[in-house]
């Protein structure tokens, strides 16, 4: 393949309604797009990196800098035969995950729409409909959360999944359990709690929740598998795979017995491939997390979760959730019965509203070839 231009760009997309985790409030988005030039098509990809580095170490800013400096000129001056090349290509580079899945996303965008093929198919994927869940924010009330996940319910989607936080869980599960006995439900701590708290989460075992999400620090395997030996409850973990030795790892510690795939936290398509497969090998079951992503991303969800084994109902949900216009076009909608269908047009089956980005574009660079050593 051969590649022409790469630009970035930072959007300011303000979110319908503000997104509280146990590490903050997101009320608007600052959104780094890649977009790279070749063989007459443009590819698309999005960065997940946050605002603050608080789900990661890295930050849109980092992101950025990366990107300019390191990433996109090494892939400007390679050989690029094909998508599965590009995270060699990017490996002298440590970390930086979220910054590489976005220009390593690009190029799958592209390669897609130069071969003629649906992303997804391009993956491995072989689903026409993928299952949605949805990820609650913690809401200032318990009454409201309710209210939430009434809407939600009513929507279609499959399962609910609760943001939660020392002294937002217990009576929170309880309430929605008595609202709603036979519900998906699961939680999500994003790494909120500590060996203080292990006693307290043995006993949600009786709320019969889908999994538990990441209760532990973000860079764990060994204390979420003391916990896990300790809880009927599945626990997911989210954070603490980066990549696929990573989830090897996690798995043969028995930390966890479910996998929440992000393209972003993994670096990539192909990772993110690698640890859906190594999952599938052992049994392990997977779904697909969200960023709050604009359609861009959404799009690269949905083809991701196309993949065999991606059996649970992911955080991939309708672009309106989060944005009052999305970027693409169209946008991303979700079925009565909770569903999203896979495209099966060339490329990721939605167009860009480039008059829209363009519109939206508050920072914009062309990221020039460099002269690498070594
Ligand atoms: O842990 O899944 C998470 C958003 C920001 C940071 C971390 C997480 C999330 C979400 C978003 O849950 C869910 C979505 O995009 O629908
Ligand atoms: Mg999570």
């Amino acid at each position: 393949m051969k590649i022409d231009a790469i630009f970035l760009r930072e959007l300011r997309l303000p979110l319908v309604k503000p997104f509280v985790t146990s590490f903050g409030a997101t009320t608007d988005r600052r959104v780094l797009l890649v977009e790279i030039k070749g063989e007459g098509f443009t590819g698309w990809g999005e960065c997940v990196a946050g605002e603050h580095p608080y789900y990661s170490y890295e930050t849109i800013d980092t992101a950025w800098l990366m990107l300019s400096s390191e990433l996109a000129p090494r892939l400007l001056a390679a050989d690029l035969p094909h998508s599965g090349k590009c995270s060699s290509i990017l490996k002298q580079v440590r970390g930086h995950r979220m910054a590489k899945a976005a220009l390593e996303n690009a190029v799958w965008d592209l390669e897609a729409q130069l071969l003629g093929v649906p992303l997804g198919q391009l993956l491995g994927g072989t689903r026409q409909v993928i299952n949605c869940g949805v990820s609650i924010g913690i809401q200032p009330s318990i009454e409201a959360t309710l209210e939430e996940i009434e809407t939600e319910l009513a929507a279609g989607y499959q399962r609910i999944k609760l943001k939660c936080k020392p002294g937002w869980d217990i009576d929170l599960f309880s309430a929605v359990r008595n609202r709603w006995p036979g519900i998906l439900l699961s939680c999500d701590a994003n790494s909120a709690y500590r060996m203080k708290d292990l006693d307290a989460i043995v006993t949600w075992d009786q709320f019969d929740l889908m999994m538990i999400e990441q209760p532990l620090w973000a860079d764990d395997f060994y204390f979420h598998s003391m916990l896990q030996r300790r809880l009927e409850t599945p626990i997911c973990l989210d954070e603490s795979i980066r990549n696929r030795r990573d989830a090897l790892a996690a798995i043969d510690m028995e930390s966890c017995q479910i996998i929440n795939i992000k393209v972003g936290r993994v670096g990539g398509f192909s990772e993110a491939i690698g640890v859906h497969n190594a999952a599938q090998e052992r049994g392990i079951r997977v779904w697909c997390g969200g960023m709050l992503e604009t359609g861009i991303g959404r799009s690269h969800n949905i083809a991701l979760s196309s993949l065999p084994n991606f059996s649970l109902p992911g955080d991939v949900s309708a672009s309106k959730r989060y944005w009052k216009e999305d970027i693409i076009d169209p946008a991303v909608e979700v079925s009565k019965t909770g569903q999203i269908t896979v495209p099966d047009t060339p490329g990721r089956g939605f167009e860009v509203r480039t008059d829209l980005v363009e519109r939206l574009t508050v920072r914009k660079e062309e990221v020039r070839a460099m002269e690498l050593v070594s």
